[in-house]
């Protein structure tokens, strides 16, 4: 291997439901157009769980996973002008390149200058970084934070303010994002709407946040597990429920709960049944429902289309609909200023010798992020 090459601890998951294995790693420098960076934090997402489980189509064996860090910028390759050694950056795995179809859209935060070889686990030469006594190991979702030293293309980077601990704001590299962007970008709650999310692990507890934000006059958190309602209740629900009390199904608990059904619902778990739930407890004639929960290969969602017919809608929404290089560090400038909290979410720290620990607190149900120091 060459000499050039960066030594990195890396968890590296080597097949679907094995355990992450603690591994020195080789990183190839930043070639041209991208980035070296050391991560010095870095939150375990379901959608990490989600992909070492072998359901995700795109997961791919050996690789580093992990897509919510940040971190401080080591190494530029040729060309890069936008970052500099030392600016702290959160890694996007959507990345925003500012010139292709999706970015000059307006439409959507999907810049998919990257994507096709992102989703194959590689940089956008074709190629990986990352080696084991010579063997190639693929990157994830163009992130790969679970490793002390990665890759990136420069794009891929959102510079932000660097008063910001990185330690807490690694989870604006997905979770909170993504909750809150739900709200307040895709669906546009407003001021008096009524609202319902499902499921309360990082994503759904960020929605909390985001409704709270717009004002809205209902917070209606449902999860089967109880011991998520405290914190709910304190990052603004209004109501919450656990499913399994009721005796019918929850959409019509909520239905009879909000005369008639929410103005906007949330589904953040991963469920196709869920999914239902949510589009059906949505109000007759104008309530949407937003997916942002991750299925598993061949799943796939139904309802009565006259469900549709009858004016509700089903839409869904990656990282929030944020714009990545340009919406991030604004978010962050609102974490700084106070208006809303991070620290709440880490029920758990630990090194990256004990992320599999990580991986069973979220299973178990105990965790809400776990955020792994470096
Ligand atoms: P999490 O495991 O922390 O939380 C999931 C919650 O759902 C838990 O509290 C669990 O008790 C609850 N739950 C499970 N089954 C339920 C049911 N039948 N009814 C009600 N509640 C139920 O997960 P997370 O990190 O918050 O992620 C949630 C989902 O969002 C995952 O599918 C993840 O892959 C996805 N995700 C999507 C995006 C995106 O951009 N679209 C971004 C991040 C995460
Ligand atoms: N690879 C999966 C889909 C996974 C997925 O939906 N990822 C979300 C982000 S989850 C973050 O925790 C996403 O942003 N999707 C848009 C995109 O371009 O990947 C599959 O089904 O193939
Ligand atoms: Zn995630």
């Amino acid at each position: 291997m060459s000499e050039n090459f960066i030594k990195s601890r890396a968890a590296v998951a080597w097949g679907p439901n094995e355990p992450l294995k603690i591994e020195e790693i080789d990183v190839m420098p930043p070639k041209k157009g991208e980035v070296l960076v050391r991560i010095v934090a870095t939150g375990v997402c379901h959608t990490d769980a989600f992909t070492l489980s072998g359901e995700d189509p795109e997961g791919i064996f050996p690789s580093v996973l992990g897509h919510e860090g940040g971190g401080i910028v080591e190494q530029v390759g040729e060309g890069v002008t936008s970052v500099a050694v030392g600016d702290h950056v959160i890694p996007l795995y959507t990345a925003e390149c500012g010139e292709c179809k999706f970015c000059k859209s307006g439409k959507t935060n999907l810049c998919q200058a990257v994507r096709a070889t992102q989703g194959k686990g590689l940089m956008p030469d074709g190629t990986t970084r990352f080696y084991k006594d010579g063997q190639p190991i693929y990157h994830y979702m163009g992130c790969s934070t679970f490793s002390e030293y990665t890759v990136l293309p420069e794009i891929s980077l959102a510079k932000v303010n660097k008063e910001a601990p990185l330690k807490e704001v690694c989870l604006l590299g997905c979770g909170v994002t993504t909750g809150m962007g739900a709200v307040l970008n895709t669906a546009k709650v407003e001021k008096g709407d009524t609202v319902a999310i499902f499921g309360l692990g990082g994503i759904g507890l960020s929605a909390i946040i985001g409704a709270r934000m717009a004002g809205a006059s209902r917070i209606i958190g449902i999860d089967i597990n109880d011991r998520k309602f405290d914190l709910a209740k304190q990052l603004g629900a209004t109501d919450v429920i656990n499913p399994n009390d009721f005796d019918k199904p929850i959409q019509e608990v909520i239905v009879d709960m909000t005369d008639g059904g929410v103005d906007y619902s949330f589904e953040c778990i991963g469920n196709v049944n869920v999914m239902r739930q949510a589009l059906e407890c949505c109000h007759k004639g104008w309530g949407e429902s937003v997916i942002i929960g991750v299925a598993g290969a061949g799943q796939e969602i139904s309802t009565r289309p006259f469900q549709l017919v009858t004016g509700r809608v089903w839409r869904g929404t990656a990282f929030g609909g944020v714009k990545g290089r340009s919406e991030l560090p604004g978010i962050v400038e609102q974490y700084l200023a106070g208006e809303f909290g991070l620290q709440e979410f880490i029920t758990h720290t630990m090194s990256l010798d004990e992320i599999n620990e990580a991986f069973e607190l979220m299973h178990n149900g105990e965790s809400i992020r776990s955020v792994i120091h470096f």
